[in-house]
């Protein structure tokens, strides 16, 4: 297992050194927006708590991660009047990954419109 890595962008972000458009914060999770939208309101949730991906994430990180994952959806949803949500989530460099620190991604779809690359 690759160790966490505390210089990656959103621990430096928790750390208050960068600044982020944050949209939601509780005890152990964070929803901010992403820099590089594929859609409207497309947003991440990360844990507070270091964890490079999914596969070294503890069962309560993602169980907290994935408890604000469902609001945010439920709240974008609602916000941009979307007809569903794609949630997505990458692990390691080969399966996508380039933030080591977890992050889910939650993007309101709306019918007949792609993602954007
Ligand atoms: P991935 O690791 O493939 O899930 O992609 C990382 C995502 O993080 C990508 O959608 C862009 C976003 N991102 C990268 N740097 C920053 C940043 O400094 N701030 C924010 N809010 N998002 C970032």
């Amino acid at each position: 297992m690759t160790a966490y890595d505390s210089e990656n962008i959103f621990a430096k972000i928790l750390r208050g050194e960068i600044p982020s458009n944050r949209v939601y914060e509780d005890e152990d999770t964070m929803a901010l927006m992403d820099i590089m939208p594929r859609s409207d309101g497309h947003l991440l949730v990360i844990p507070k708590t270091p964890c490079r991906n999914m596969l070294d994430a503890s069962p309560a990180q993602l169980a907290a991660v994935m408890a604000t994952v469902q609001k945010m959806a439920q709240a974008v949803k609602l916000a941009f009047e979307a007809d569903g949500v794609t949630v997505q989530q990458f692990n390691e460099a080969a399966g996508g990954q380039e933030v080591f620190h977890l992050h889910v991604h939650v993007l309101p779809r709306h019918e007949g419109v792609s993602m954007r690359p």
